[in-house]
């Protein structure tokens, strides 16, 4: 092993090979010889397949094994010292059970195997705000997601220079066992041991690790904000570009949205990030984000030329997938991706390696496949993901799936009571996560799987950091999944956002008036441009329309989740619930009234 210059990442690197025995050690440099070499390699061992060259040039199949296939939330900890710092909303761990349960698991892991040793810098190469990580693992196919996902190898060492300060992740594959599966992250050394998975919100450690759960606590340390954000730049057709950021869980359309085509004329869309997004106060006082990644781990399934052009363009070289199906021409195949087509051709391979027909029982790729991509091969990427000080964020928006209760859009009255309506954010479960889909759970900020701290303190963040922001971004929700009576669809959403971005663009330059609701602001019916959609009359109202009864259950759920933060939940939260029954009161008041009326 080459001796690294970094004395402090020499000595941490020796002292994980002592204990996990490889074969060989590699340092990543990052280069393109590297990546052939580590290709080639994992061509000839079957870790990938490589797909119809002159179709998809340069790119690769990797199947994982069936047991292996998503975030295993109930195997993910917080090993922080004290299990309060953790809070109710994650596992917690202690470092001493850590040390005795996880650690040993270690010991001779990478017998017979390579040790890649993978630093990498999350944010652009000149930000001040980006930083280093450095991910041991025993994975090529994690090596090779990280260089498409971060700025890895020599440009990371050299911004590291002789410092200490890099995040410090362990992976090994371990014996892929989900009951020898763990993934902890230790806030007070800024370390992530990851041992039982290769899929990768569990392995590729510089994503949901260190980008959210090691970066949020320091974030809350430091005065700045790191969340599951997509980040968007729109510019109307009065030539003005708005940057905004929105969470959504994982699974509920953020690649889409970051990268819409727009359906209205004269608006043009710059995709900054899709999934992360890290949140400075700038000189000027607005927030400031940055895209701490350089690429996409998107959902493949439901991702099509009619859903996602901008996705389809992206994967069509240069791309990794990981179990999605394979047409006979060795092409990827997935789901959604050719509605001509839904059950795909006779001799496909499914995701499990099983060739299988139209008529097969089973969906042909994994609910959860993925493509792994830069995001420079996106025809919308913006030139503001590599703006060292990041882009001015001047809207917000929350959002999850909600097949009932939640209207298209509305807008929080001020900057607090966008914090409870992000911190009260309900959607229903996705196939990202292992675990039943479908059941609604409450997700703050969509932030539940990955806030790193306890949930009541990052409350307690978000609420100081508006009067530190002398241009608050305005905050809204949306919600693109409300069904009708029949169970369709209400919107028909993709492109048709733009019509909401719209709203919420004029809303935030002062352009459009805005109806009052119990939940905040809603367009009017002549603020919101409907024109031209297939709806039927009635769909300004099917979309708009706050049901007073339905948010009374509602705000007592609020309550209730809110209250298991127990001396944690700060109390403008508990205001602003009060504030909202109050409302959802007077609205009662107010149908009952003009029904007495109408009789
Ligand atoms: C992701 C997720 O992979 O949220 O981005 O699960
Ligand atoms: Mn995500």
């Amino acid at each position: 092993m080459n001796r690294l210059q970094n004395e402090f990442l020499d000595s941490w690197v020796k002292s994980i090979a002592a204990v996990t025995t490889p074969d060989n050690v590699v340092i990543c440099d990052g280069s393109s010889e590297e990546i052939r070499a580590l290709e080639t390699k994992m061509v000839a061992d079957g870790t990938f397949i490589e797909l119809n060259g002159s179709k998809y040039p340069h790119s690769f199949l990797h199947r994982s094994h069936p047991s292996d296939v998503a975030r295993t939330e109930q195997l993910t900890f917080i090993c922080s010292e004290k299990k309060d710092d953790a809070g109710p909303t994650n596992n917690w761990m202690s470092p001493d059970e850590a040390t005795s349960r996880v650690w040993p698991l270690f010991s001779k892991c990478m017998a017979g195997r390579t040790m890649y040793v993978v630093p990498y810098l999350m944010g652009p190469a000149d930000s001040p705000n980006a930083r280093v990580g450095v991910e041991i693992t025993d994975s090529a196919y994690v090596v090779a997601n990280l260089r498409v996902m971060t700025r890895m190898g020599d440009v990371a060492l050299r911004r590291l220079g002789t410092s200490a300060n890099f995040v410090k992740g362990l992976h090994s594959l371990g014996d892929l066992s989900p009951e020898r599966r763990f993934i902890c992250h230790f806030p007070e050394t800024r370390t992530v041991w990851s041992i039982g998975s290769g899929y990768g919100g569990n392995a590729l450690l510089a994503k949901k690790c260190h980008a959210l759960r090691l970066a949020s606590v320091e974030a809350r340390d430091e005065g700045w904000l790191a969340e599951h954000m997509l980040i968007v730049g729109i510019t109307d057709p009065k030539g003005r570009t708005t940057y905004l950021a929105a969470a959504f869980p994982s699974g509920c359309g953020k690649t889409n949205l970051a990268m819409l085509i727009p359906s209205l004329p004269g608006y043009k869309v710059e995709t900054i990030g899709d999934d992360i997004c890290w949140m400075h106060v700038g000189s000027d006082g607005r927030l400031r984000a940055i895209n701490p990644e350089a690429g996409m781990f998107g959902i493949a399934v439901g991702t099509s030329m009619k859903t996602n052009p901008n996705a389809m363009r992206a994967v069509g070289h240069d791309a990794i997938f990981t179990n999605v199906a394979v047409t006979p021409e060795g092409t990827p195949w997935w789901e959604g991706m050719d509605p001509a087509n839904p059950r795909g051709v006779a001799g496909m391979t499914d995701w499990r390696g099983r060739v299988v027909g139209p008529d097969r029982t089973e969906p042909a790729a994994h609910p959860n496949a993925r493509y792994t991509v830069s995001l420079r091969q996106c025809p919308s990427v913006g030139a503001g993901m590599d703006e060292p000080a990041g882009v001015p964020i001047s809207g917000i928006i929350f959002g999850g799936r909600r097949a009932k209760k939640a209207p298209l859009v509305f807008e929080a009255t001020s900057f607090a009571h966008g914090v409870y309506v992000g911190a009260t954010m309900v959607s229903e479960t996705t196939a990202a996560a292992t675990g039943a889909t479908g059941i609604p759970r409450h997700d703050p900020m969509a932030m539940l799987p990955f806030c790193g701290y306890n949930v009541g303190d990052y409350f307690k963040h978000w609420l100081e950091m508006g009067p530190k922001l002398k241009h608050p971004p305005k905050i809204f929700h949306v919600n693109w999944f409300r069904q009708g009576k029949n169970g369709s669809f209400l919107w028909p959403g993709f492109g048709e956002n733009i019509r909401v971005m719209q709203w919420m663009i004029d809303r935030i330059h002062g352009d459009t008036d805005a109806r009052s609701t119990l939940l905040g602001y809603v367009p009017t019916k002549t603020g919101i441009n409907l024109n031209g959609l297939d709806m039927g009359g009635a769909a300004y109202d099917d979309l708009f329309d706050v049901d007073a009864e339905a948010w009374a259950e509602e705000a007592e759920s609020h309550l209730k989740f809110l209250r298991t933060f127990g001396s944690r939940l700060p109390e403008a939260l508990v205001q602003e619930q009060g504030a909202l029954v109050r409302r959802v009161a007077e609205a009662r008041a107010s149908a009952s009234s003009a029904k007495v009326a109408a009789k």
